[in-house]
């Protein structure tokens, strides 16, 4: 028997499925198609980690589930190569962004490559390739045409650490923007101060209600639903204005308790409020309260005023004692009777801030706008477009509020689209968000423009991620999707109809790290055990939607069970199929498929690896035939391909088993009660086989009789006499 040689059979059908394009389904034909994506990656490090390969494994399982299921199957790879997170990794190795590019690049393919999932490999994209970058300008044109793109100076987020601006999403900590404005970047960790400056802002505030109403229709992780709608966080509340002392005009307040009109015993309003320091009359006591500065005031939420109720809200409270104001008050109870009295109106509030898309950022696409003193802002033609960045030695951030662009006068001298006069470019570049934030349509068609495929392949049918996206990548995308749809470029408005977060692998308890020392490299394992061990290992390990911890220890095991599975076919295969089951594993059989079955569909990858080993062990035990043997390798095939290809063509089978049909199973064996039947000639065991609990003497006979050699051996014999016990044996006693 061959010994099993993980590194020649891997690379051996890694090299046939690319030649003969076994995961290239043909786009523009096809009948059956499935878009089955998963999050690209930023190749930010030195290479993929162990938690980027459980996340495509686990996604790459269910592509060849949906393709031996007869869909076709299109699955995606590139990298996200633009942007902050490999900028600075760029600058913290001493490389320059674009050189470093290309080294990742090489290094990523490879790994991805030698795991060996069903990647569409002639599609792949990078999102820094101009090409590329030239529709991701198109997309800002777009907004800027539809007037979701506009220039606002405002206080801002920025990073101390990487010396830039921030959308709200990026900084973790301003979840909960009511209460407090201060975090830290969620890219490296830094803090995030305020500051005043004019930026580009995209208008996703106008797309609120419908990013809020749409996440009831999509068949989506609900943790990751819940974190879409919290962040949009809708209030419905009354804004009720207050009289201020001395002016002719009122101060308007939004509260979500109107009912507790009656316990208000001041104002608050954010810092640098023109009404602090004065007093307001209450709507409808006519009483005199202060208008005070307070810091928990956010000024850009719901109006920027709060009626303070010390004897409701703790904060009211807090801040009433320490100032000694008023804290008595009673709540009127009910809510329609406060709203008349007081002359309050309903108002509906968003969470949900404008999203800041400048950088001030050397490695992302430039902004597609020019300045002119004459005309204003212009985008650049779309002849002029992908908008290159130029290649600079000096691309470290400035920390000034520009970009490294703005002191390189050949980039941003240029002239007017609309007089001609000399004009200056915009010289920050755009938030990473934006090149990931269409990507899924750039596998299909990278210049943005409507192809028949796109309806044919779009929505997305299966998004695998990380729950870390909730409101990053997650919600942009679809606020970009709804954006294209209304402007008529694409017909769906919700990018992925269903979406699954992954969980999160551990080593030994903690949270893999540089500085711990405990970072699984998938490298040495693969080289070690294979790519199948290591997929069958990382889905086997833990629900895959939960995560879990990496065990050195428990790779062995998986490495053992594949070892079983590969001696095991070669057993019955040497043997010329010879090796008939003694006793029936059908049952064992079809109740795998069902399980196996059900189980992929919901990604619960582990019970089904499961439900191969014990189907496996009764193979062992009892013997399998050519038949059940070729579904046992059928089922194990989206979790250790290449094996199951080898052993597939082994039976002599010529298509790829990618390509076969997922086996169907027969309830009625399931539930069936089988039993194994003792098939005895004179006293002596030829047979034993699998029959059904109370079948009759007559019933035994005939099933005796059809057994192949039970027949050869009663060839020449007359049966004198039968021998039966009941759901145990049958003796034919014959000369
Ligand atoms: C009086 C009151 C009494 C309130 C009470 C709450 C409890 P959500 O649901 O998050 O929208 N608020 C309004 N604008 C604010 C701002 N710019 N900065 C800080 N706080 C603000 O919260 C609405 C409530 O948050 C409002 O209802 C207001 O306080 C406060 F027992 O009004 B409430
Ligand atoms: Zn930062």
């Amino acid at each position: 028997m061959k010994k099993y040689h993980h590194k020649i059979i891997e690379k051996k059908w890694q090299k046939q499925w690319l030649r003969e394009k076994t995961y290239e389904p043909d786009l523009r034909t096809s009948k059956n198609p499935f878009y089955n994506l998963m999050m690209f990656p930023y190749p930010s490090a030195e290479g993929l980690h162990v938690g980027n390969m459980y996340a495509f494994v686990g996604s790459d399982i269910y592509g060849r589930f949906e393709r031996m299921r007869g869909k076709d199957v299109f699955e995606p790879i590139g990298l996200d190569g633009f942007g902050i997170h490999a900028e600075s990794y760029a600058l913290k190795i001493g490389a320059h962004p674009a050189r470093q590019a290309q080294i990742s690049e090489k290094r990523f393919y490879k790994q991805l490559a030698a795991i060996g999932n069903g990647f569409a490999w002639d599609e792949r994209l990078e999102t820094y390739d101009p090409e590329y970058y030239r529709s991701t300008q198109r997309l800002f044109i777009q907004m800027w045409k539809r007037g979701l793109a506009y220039r606002k100076k405002a206080a801002v987020n920025w990073c101390t650490g990487c010396l830039t601006v921030l959308a709200d999403e990026q900084v973790i900590g301003r979840g909960d923007r009511v209460g407090g404005s201060t975090g830290v970047c969620e890219r490296c960790g830094n803090k995030v101060i305020q500051k005043e400056l004019e930026q580009w802002f995209f208008k996703i505030t106008d797309y609120a209600d419908r990013l809020l109403k749409n996440l009831d229709t999509l068949d989506w992780s609900e943790k990751v639903k819940v974190a879409q709608r919290n962040w949009i966080g809708k209030s419905e509340g009354v804004v009720i204005g207050f009289r201020v002392q001395g002016l002719e005009e009122s101060i308007e307040v939004f509260t979500t308790r109107p009912d507790t009109i009656m316990g208000v015993t001041f104002l608050a309003v954010a810092t640098g409020s023109r009404y602090a320091g004065m007093t307001a009359a209450h709507p409808i006591t006519g009483v005199l309260m202060p208008i005070c500065e307070a810091e928990y005031v956010v000024g850009d939420y719901g109006t920027g005023a709060v009626m303070g109720v010390p004897a409701h809200d703790e904060r009211d409270r807090a801040f009433a004692e320490a100032r000694q104001l008023s804290v008595s008050g009673a709540p009127l109870m009910d809510a329609h009777e406060a709203i008349k009295k007081s002359g309050g109106k309903k108002e509906t509030r968003y969470r949900l801030r404008d999203w800041l898309i400048s950088r001030q950022r050397y490695w992302g696409p430039p902004i597609p706008m020019i300045l002119c003193a004459s005309c204003g802002w212009q985008a650049v033609p779309e002849k002029d477009l992908p908008v290159v960045l130029p290649r600079i030695k000096n691309f470290r951030p400035t920390g000034t509020g520009e970009s490294p662009l703005a002191s390189v006068a050949s980039f941003y001298k240029t002239t007017c689209p609309q007089c001609n006069g000399s004009a200056r470019r915009e010289t920050d570049v755009s938030d990473t968000f934006l090149d990931s934030s269409w990507y899924y349509l750039g596998y299909l068609s990278s210049s943005l423009a409507p192809t028949p495929h796109i309806k044919r392949w779009l929505p997305v049918h299966m998004y695998i991620g990380g729950a870390e996206h909730s409101v990053l990548h997650l919600l942009y995308a679809r606020f970009v999707a709804m954006a294209l749809h209304d402007g008529g470029l694409v017909d769906f408005d919700e990018p992925f109809t269903k979406f699954r977060a992954h969980g999160l692998l551990i080593k030994e308890g903690a949270k893999m790290s540089k500085s711990k020392g405990n970072v699984v490299n998938p490298d040495e394992y693969i080289a070690r055990f294979g790519a199948d061990t290591l997929r069958m290992y990382l889905m086997f390990l833990a629900p895959f939607s939960e995560g879990g911890d990496f065990r050195d220890e428990a790779v062995l095991g998986v490495h053992r069970f594949l070892n079983r599975v590969w001696i095991l076919a070669h057993t019955l295969n040497t043997k010329n199929y010879a090796l008939k089951t003694k006793i029936s594993v059908e049952k064992e059989l079809h109740y795998a498929i069902k399980k196996i079955t059900y189980d992929i569909e919901n990604l619960h990858y582990n019970t089904a690896i499961s439900a191969l080993m014990i189907l496996l062990r009764a193979f062992e035990e009892k013997g399998a035939t050519e038949k059940h043997y070729k579904i046992f390798i059928q089922l194990l095939a989206p979790f250790a391909p290449h094996m199951a290809e080898e052993l597939w063509a082994l039976w002599g089978e010529k298509k790829s088993i990618h390509h076969s049909s997922w086996p169907q199973y027969d309830e009625a064996l399931i539930t069936e009660e089988i039993f194994n039947l003792v098939v005895q000639i004179n006293g002596k065991t030829r047979a034993v086989i699998a029959a059904r609990t109370g079948i009759s003497q007559g019933g035994a006979e005939k099933l005796a009789a059809s057994d192949a050699t039970v027949a050869e051996r009663l060839k020449n014999m007359t049966i004198s006499r039968i021998i039966f016990v009941k759901d145990h044996l049958i003796n034919l006693i014959a000369s």
